[in-house]
């Protein structure tokens, strides 16, 4: 891969930030953008916008056909069986509510099981936590090993014959660890229930294959992988799609409309009601084209690789705690810097023009299970560099002077 040719195509990454030269470890909040992203977004509305599924006229065909074109493409990239399987959604939030609330508030009942497990974003926890409210189901944590990670005995264990759903991230956002989901799938299935993935930090690292992983349900945003802000896709296995309820109702997912009734189109258009996420269909498209051109592989590599240089000389640093395993991690390490609060070292960072992000990333249970309020986390993406970490360590040794702590 060849890193300086990447960052000249992300036109963001080139300012300074308080007077030095950005450094953006923030990626799994969210990613930058490059040109061809940023450039298929304004060509579709300089000259392709219209609705979509309704103009006869050229540009709605147009509109139409890249939106359709964006479906293919992610369904490509993530080896879906056909289009039809992919939802477009807002993001990984809103595809994983419409799993709970479309599928799982009509299957599950009291005596039921939901399993997930402590190392849940807030958008993989709260809407099983409403189902189990709603339904009488039970919800239930595989626990967690020392390090963080989910062993299979453990997994074994906790889902049963009453286990309706199984609900886990495919890559930790604090810990960073990568989860076993093939194996836990395959668990889930011996047991009857279907497998949900959280694919929100998988997905921007990893050659994704929902056949071969063999899941039920996999959710996932655009903007974390170089595409758009407010789209992302939610697969699912084509006879659960069928059975669930859409869960927004009004305009392009009806079929016919009686006065006291109505009926759906077709998966996926009856979960996309209203007029589609287009631009952002077309930028996730782009932004997919962008990834396949430097090719998955090569960006997972690079990810790995990033993530291990960056656990290695973190470790490094005299009072710095690191969270998860130091194996099987990609993408991004989060840390704790003694006796400093993870807000005043993103705040010291980012004068140096370092941007990370501090606070509890929407895993407040995680916190608790790691028995602290908040954390400082670096994260990286294909742009990132070595040197990049070097300066983040360099920094980060600064501002432990900076609060006095560690001079002797
Ligand atoms: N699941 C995981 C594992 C995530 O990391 C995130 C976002 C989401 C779900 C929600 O994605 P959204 O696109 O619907 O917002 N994570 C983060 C983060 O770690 N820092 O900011 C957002």
């Amino acid at each position: 891969m060849n890193i300086h040719a990447i960052r000249e195509q992300f036109p963001i990454l080139h300012q300074e930030i308080n007077g030095h030269p950005l450094v953006y470890l923030d990626s799994a909040a969210s990613s930058q953008k490059p040109r061809s992203v940023i450039d298929a977004v304004s060509k579709y509305y300089e000259l392709d916008h219209a609705n979509v599924h309704r103009g006869v006229h050229s540009l709605g065909s147009r509109a139409t056909d890249a939106y359709e074109g964006a479906r293919e493409k992610v369904a490509k990239f993530i080896n879906a069986p056909s289009p039809e399987q992919i939802v477009f959604t807002r993001g990984t939030t809103t595809a994983l509510n419409l799993v709970a609330s479309g599928y799982a508030r009509s299957v599950c009942r009291e005596g039921d099981e939901i399993v997930i497990t402590q190392m849940e974003h807030h958008s993989n926890l709260i809407p099983w936590q409403q189902v189990a409210k709603v339904t009488g189901a039970t919800l239930k944590y595989i626990p967690l090993q020392a390090d963080g990670t989910v062993a299979i005995a453990d997994a074994e264990a906790t889902i049963t014959s009453n286990t309706k759903i199984v609900s886990i991230t495919h890559v930790s956002n604090v810990l960073g660890c990568i989860n076993p989901i093939k194996e836990l799938a395959a668990i889930a299935h011996r047991n009857g229930a279907i497998m949900v993935v959280d694919g929100a930090q998988s997905t921007p690292h990893m050659r994704v294959d929902v056949q071969d992983l063999d899941v039920d349900f996999y959710a996932f945003s655009g903007h974390k992988m170089c595409g758009p802000t407010g789209i992302g896709a939610l697969y699912g296995r084509r006879n659960l799609l069928e059975n669930m309820e859409p869960i927004e109702f009004g305009g392009e997912m009806i079929d016919f409309v009686e006065l006291y009734d109505s009926t759906w189109k077709e998966i996926p258009y009856r979960f996309e009601g209203g007029t589609p996420i287009i631009a952002g269909a077309v930028g996730l498209g782009a932004a997919i084209d962008f990834l396949e051109e430097i090719g998955m592989e090569a960006i997972d590599e690079h990810a790995k690789q990033l993530t291990k240089y960056a656990y290695d000389v973190l470790s490094n640093v005299d009072g710095l705690t690191i969270y998860g395993p130091k194996q099987d991690r990609v993408g991004l390490v989060t840390f704790n810097l003694d006796e400093v609060h993870p807000h005043d070292v993103a705040t010291v960072l980012d004068t140096k023009g370092i941007a990370v992000r501090a606070g509890h990333h929407c895993c407040q249970p995680l916190m608790r299970w790691l028995n602290v309020s908040a954390t400082a986390r670096a994260s990286f993406y294909v742009y990132n560099t070595t040197d990049e970490i070097d300066q983040l360590v360099e920094a980060l040794i600064q501002t432990k002077e900076f609060f006095g702590y560690g001079i002797e």
